[in-house]
């Protein structure tokens, strides 16, 4: 049987040997008045001290650095007073994705309450992209711009910083993208990957974090103006929110820095003051007062943000966010709802297709998929779907005004960048980093394309790429998952790159019931725990159809999973989201 599914590798994370004994894990254990389990998740996230653990358990403001510890930011907003000061007129260049709207709108809505009205400018994504660009530059100036702040983008952009400088503008860079070999010729630039040489500032040595979003460089840079500009500073706490959404959203590692921001911002989009985000997780279905995780930032929240920038118009975004008045901002979140629900319609119709494609290449180590009428601005979530599903990299093509514009996504192992640059002969365009990218290319250099990218990925990985390789956390039999558990479990919240979700192994298992469901795409069991007798209902999300020929009653395996609340007929209750079923026996029709 061809189709059979392997068991998934999987293996245990080990805590690193630099930890401090075993027996030391009770003693943390018992001081920071948490359980043992607690401790070992940590130390398997490659926390080793008290204090460390300490701090993460609660990642308090005061633990934020300083602003006089961030390279360039006094300098900046220096730059940013004394032109508010000399009545110069300013206007923010942001970006089209969650990461860049959020940033904009904290700019430009701090700088409101100290009663300076800022300009904003976000590129449309299909005429434009991302980045400062030559005609909106010189359309500011017309406006009269005297200062033009970036975040988000920027530090690329030398050519059109230049020309800003020439139509007489200030510019300060913020951004968080990794210099290139040319730096702009900014009057400030603000990037925990740069360090100007003539900084004045004497620590800025270095970056307490290098991780921070774009928003979470302009949340520095505006704290610096609050406290600097005359008349009362404005509570900067409150724009916390913003960044926890921007930080999220942009899939940063989440260090002891972003950690702080993220942790202390999730806990004001739970109370919702921001109508607009009020508003948002209403149409999400998200409660007033249900604590929102980074999970639900990703697949509620973030997604209605991004498609005002995918499908729509970006500044839809903006103006949600910077609603004050609920029932507009509820007019504007359902408007972001319909562009989602099109968005989410529109991306299924092409992964679809795309997948088709896909099954026909499985030959190859890389994926190049192509349409002439796919949607630009949902590509590259589709190249992520087609990455996940095959585990080899993808660029998916699309033809806009007679050329093909491209996305990349890539695998763990694999880096994207260097494959383009193997390509670059036959290449229009293209620029990104590891694990993605974006592209141009005429239309006759297709089949190139595909010969260098497919040289390209076996160079890197071989001809026949191994699959990945499960992590798991521990061992956890079922009669351990309890509602404690759980709850403390949430204290690890919240997750993202550097601090994954923790994963469990079960001991092995016997199937007492089992259920498919939506059409065979989600499987549903009840579980029995071979060594204590619990048993636990799982749910196998989008793998119906990948076990429904193997799994059914009587069957033994052994699971990875994340146990979790929620409410099922009606009734709070432990769920296991199955992420894998890593051993299986199924008993012979016949004699089973
Ligand atoms: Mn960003």
């Amino acid at each position: 049987m061809p189709d059979t599914p392997q068991p998934t590798p999987w293996t245990l994370k080990s805590i690193p040997d630099s930890f401090a004994p075993e027996r030391n894990i009770a003693d943390i254990a018992r001081r920071l008045e948490v359980s043992s389990l607690l401790v070992r998740l940590m130390a398997l996230r490659g926390l080793e001290s008290d204090l460390a653990m300490d701090r993460f358990l609660s990642p308090g403001l005061r633990y934020l650095h300083p602003l006089e510890d961030w390279p360039g930011v006094l300098d900046g907003a220096r730059c940013i007073c004394d032109a508010i000061a000399r009545g110069a007129t300013l206007a923010v260049w942001g970006d089209y994705d969650v990461d860049g709207i959020t940033a904009t709108v904290l700019v430009k809505d701090m700088l409101a309450r100290h009663g300076v009205q800022v300009k904003h400018y976000i590129p449309d994504r299909l005429d434009f992209g991302y980045g400062l660009h030559v005609d909106g530059i010189r359309a500011l100036a017309e406006q009269g711009v005297g200062l033009l702040l970036t975040v988000d983008c920027g530090i690329a952009n030398t050519a059109e910083i230049r020309e800003a400088k020439r139509l007489g503008m200030q510019v300060i860079v913020t951004d968080h993208h990794l210099p290139g070999r040319e730096i702009p010729d900014a009057d400030a630039i603000i990037n925990p990957r740069y360090i100007s040489p003539d900084t004045t500032e004497d620590h800025a040595s270095s970056w307490p974090s290098q991780e921070l979003a774009g928003v979470g460089v302009s949340f520095l840079l505006m704290a610096a103006v609050n406290r600097m500009l005359p008349g009362p500073a404005v509570d900067i706490r409150d724009y916390l929110d913003l960044v926890a959404l921007g930080t999220i959203a942009d899939a940063v590692h989440l260090d002891e820095q972003n950690r702080i921001l993220v942790k202390n911002g999730l806990l004001l989009i739970k109370e919702g003051r921001r109508p607009g985000i009020l508003a948002l997780k209403e149409i999400c279905g998200i409660g007033g007062h249900e604590t929102v995780g980074a999970g639900a930032i990703g697949f509620a929240l973030a997604p209605r943000i991004n498609a005002a920038g995918r499908i729509g118009d970006p500044d839809l975004a903006v103006r949600l966010l910077l609603e004050n008045d609920i029932t507009e901002a509820q007019k504007i979140a359902l408007q972001l709802d319909k562009l989602n629900t099109k968005r989410k319609q529109e991306e299924h119709r092409i992964l679809e297709e795309a997948i088709a494609q896909a099954e026909e290449q499985l030959h190859l180590p890389g994926l190049v998929l192509h349409s002439e009428h796919w949607h630009s601005g949902i590509i590259g979530i589709v190249a992520s779907r087609i990455v996940e599903r095959f585990h080899r990299p993808c660029l998916i093509l699309t033809k806009e005004k007679g050329i093909f514009k491209g996305s990349g996504r890539s695998t763990p192992s694999f880096d994207l960048y260097e494959a383009l640059l193997a390509c670059k002969q036959c290449l229009y365009k293209f620029g990104g980093h590891r694990q993605a990218a974006g592209l141009k290319l005429e239309p006759f250099q297709l089949a190139t394309l595909k010969k260098l990218f497919a040289w390209a990925v076996e160079e890197q990985l071989g001809e026949n790429p191994a699959p990945p390789v499960l992590e798991l956390d521990m061992e956890l039999p079922f009669s351990a998952v309890t509602a404690t558990l759980l709850k403390e479990l949430d204290l690890l919240q919240p997750y993202g790159q550097g601090n994954p979700r923790p994963i469990f192994l079960s001991p092995m298992l016997s199937v007492q019931k089992v259920r498919f469901f939506s059409q065979k795409k989600h499987l549903e069991m009840y579980l029995a725990d071979s060594t204590d007798g619990t048993v636990l209902r799982a749910v196998a999300w989008r793998q119906g159809e990948r076990w429904s020929k193997i799994i059914r009653e009587k069957a033994t395996l052994r699971i990875a999973y994340t146990p979790r609340l929620s409410i099922f007929n009606n009734v709070l209750q432990i769920e296991l989201a199955v992420h894998d079923i890593v051993d299986f026996h199924t008993p012979d029709l016949n004699h089973g």
